[in-house]
């Protein structure tokens, strides 16, 4: 038997709910076989509030290891958090010279709960090198501002013009993560893939704790293109898997609280409407 091979060049998210980990947990739970190319490493202080420190690799170790994972022959990427230009610029290189369509860019610019963009001049190298190369790109409120000029969205309208804005910039598809933040009655998300918008509206989780849920909802989408869905049917069935397992968050101590990733195998399969807008 084989599996599809799913990467992520992404962060690693030592309390184990974001970056690679969340990645692998939710590639796992698809049935793809798991690789990655590691960035940075982010540690938390428990002395310091949870506060987080970011550790980038050398760019001679990144390029390493995507040497060998691309060697294996993958079937869908993934790339999460790259810290400075110079590992966006070669995530892109790799991107290109793999050949891959199935290219799934979830352009991290923050950690939930820190507020400080991890380097400005990023979101200019993601323009350049990354959201050309988008078969779907999953950006949060905040980074589709960022990527399409404007302030953090707050409105379906702002997230419209925002999604038309970087499928401009060359991404073929975007999916905006309003999750619970905006002011609406669901959790709601929003698909273009640059004809129609629509959004993917879930019940919103009685929760606090949904740390890596961004992480998550990108990694199923990847692991859904790896396996063959469509793009529209991979992010709703992602869609499904992230509110499954923010609906069963949970606390991992006093500062964070990890969704579940396995949650949408071992408990309910959450309902998901959709609406054109
Ligand atoms: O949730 C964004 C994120 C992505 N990647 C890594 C992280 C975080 C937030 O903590 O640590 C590695």
């Amino acid at each position: 038997m084989t599996l599809k091979k799913t990467l992520t060049i992404a962060g690693s998210d030592t309390s184990g709910g974001a970056g690679i980990q969340a990645d692998l947990k939710t590639f796992q739970e698809h049935g793809t076989y798991g690789m990655t190319a590691l960035t940075v490493v982010v540690t938390m202080d428990p002395e310091n509030q949870w506060a987080h420190n970011v550790y980038s690799l050398p760019i001679d170790v990144v390029k390493a290891q995507l040497k060998t994972a691309l060697s294996t022959g993958i079937d869908a990427i993934k790339t999460g958090m790259l810290s400075t230009e110079e590992i966006i610029q070669t995530a892109g290189q790799a991107i290109e010279e793999s050949g891959l369509d199935h290219v799934v860019i979830d352009p991290v610019m923050v950690c939930k709960g820190e507020d400080e963009v991890l380097n400005p001049g990023n979101t200019d190298a993601m323009i350049r090198y990354l959201v050309p190369k988008a078969e779907i790109i999953t950006p949060n409120l905040f980074e589709a501002g960022q990527l399409a000029g404007m302030k953090t969205l707050k409105t379906i309208d702002e997230m419209k013009e925002a999604a038309q804005k970087i499928h401009d910039l060359g991404a073929r598809n975007v999916v905006i993560k309003g999750g619970k933040q905006l002011d609406h009655p669901a959790a709601v998300d929003l698909f273009y893939d640059g004809r129609t918008f629509t959004l993917l509206e879930a019940k919103k989780a009685d929760t606090p704790y949904n740390h890596g849920a961004g992480c998550t909802f990108a990694a199923a989408i990847t692991a859904n293109l790896a396996n063959g869905l469509h793009t529209r049917e991979a992010v709703i069935q992602a869609k499904q898997f992230v509110t499954a397992a923010i609906t069963h968050g949970w606390k991992l101590n006093e500062y964070v609280g990890p969704v579940m990733h396995g949650a949408k195998n071992r408990f309910e399969v959450p309902e998901i409407e959709l609406r054109e807008v």
